[in-house]
């Protein structure tokens, strides 16, 4: 197998970074999932074969690229999420769409995508909404839409059916706990500029979480492996932003989401708009805030920040998983790829 410098030099200066030590390169280091496009402005980390290794689509000139297929698409993706919808054991790839500068009519739309094709889907709704968030559960997937009076539903999306199960005002992050339970992260309150809030919907209610201020990103994840989901969610959102917002970011322990702790903040930057937990042991979380991707790593003094990489224009970091090592990917011209050290 020849050498990659690059990929070697990544790998080295990220490991030291993490590690303080030096690691030599070998002739034979793991290689990343091919990327479809070298330069792209997003990515994502999708099974499209099943293999149990993520391949990657990328988004180059408004163009989805995946597994030797390419479409256009017809506005911008505010959300994304992969999620195995037919249960083949293969996962689809699912767009949020949105209208755009490009595409100022475009009807919000969610874009299927399968190893072979691309199936555009509309929620069953005929009034103004945009579609804000997604989540998987097992093969279901969840989708949060915002509507007219600044409401926000979220619920279970089937090709052919919606059940909604959550409202909440401008609750436009929501994410799947369990069957039962989605937390709801609201970027401001019920009055004009007040401060948002983490909520967790259940059958029986809703339940408050803290929460510094109002809530930016959700996600869900049993990040101590305990068998119960907790709640990972950037919560330091400020409508003043560029005054008082901060990019925070705080763990909720499972199943109760009493125990409340801050894993840390990007310094500089005014929010989180992606999280990935890589479920190593210990845990590391990846953030990508408004101009920095870092790495939190846990040890026995707590978490500890590590910067590895700078992002622009909304562009966002992935983890993905192939033949068993995790790496991170940022897009840009070139896509630049890292390998994750299990620490
Ligand atoms: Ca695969
Ligand atoms: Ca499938
Ligand atoms: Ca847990």
């Amino acid at each position: 197998m020849p050498i990659h410098p690059h990929h070697c030099r990544a790998r080295g200066a990220l490991v030291s970074a993490l590690t303080g030590a030096l690691v030599a390169c070998t002739s034979s280091p793991p290689t990343p999932p091919p990327l479809p496009t070298q330069t792209a402005t997003a990515l994502f980390a999708v099974d499209f074969d099943g293999d149990g290794s993520d391949d990657i689509a990328t988004v180059h000139d408004n163009t989805l690229h995946w597994m030797n297929h390419q479409v256009a698409l017809t506005g911008a993706i505010a959300a994304h999420e992969a999620v195995d919808l037919d249960g083949n054991g293969s996962e689809e790839l699912v767009l949020a769409l949105r209208r755009s500068r490009s595409h100022p009519s475009a009807e919000p739309q969610l874009l299927v995508v399968d190893a072979d094709a691309a199936l555009p889907h509309t929620l069953p709704r005929t009034d103004r909404h945009r579609i804000t968030d997604l989540s998987a559960y097992g093969n279901r997937l969840f989708v949060t839409a915002l509507g007219g009076g600044k409401k926000a539903i979220g619920g279970w999306w089937t090709a052919d059916s919606f059940e909604a199960v959550t409202e909440a005002t401008m609750g436009m992050s929501q994410q799947v706990v369990s069957a039962e339970s989605i937390a709801v992260g609201r970027i401001y309150g019920d009055a004009p500029k007040s401060n948002g809030r983490l909520e967790l919907h259940t059958e029986t209610g809703m339940t408050v979480l803290p929460s510094r201020r109002g809530i930016r990103t959700v996600v869900t994840a049993d990040i101590n492996r305990d068998g119960h989901e907790d709640i990972v969610a950037s919560d330091g959102w400020h409508f003043k932003y560029g005054e008082h917002a901060e990019a925070r970011l705080s763990l909720y322990l499972g199943p109760d989401f009493t125990d409340y702790r801050v894993i840390g903040t990007i310094d500089g930057d005014y929010t989180i708009n992606r999280i990935d937990v890589v479920p190593t042991a210990p845990p590391v979380v990846v953030a990508t805030g408004t101009s920095k991707v870092v790495a939190f790593t846990l040890d026995a003094l707590g978490w500890t920040p590590i910067t590895i990489g700078t992002t622009k224009e909304g562009a966002e970091a992935t983890v993905l998983k192939a033949q068993s090592q995790y790496w991170v990917a940022l897009p840009g011209e070139p896509v630049q790829i890292q390998e994750l050290p299990s620490l």
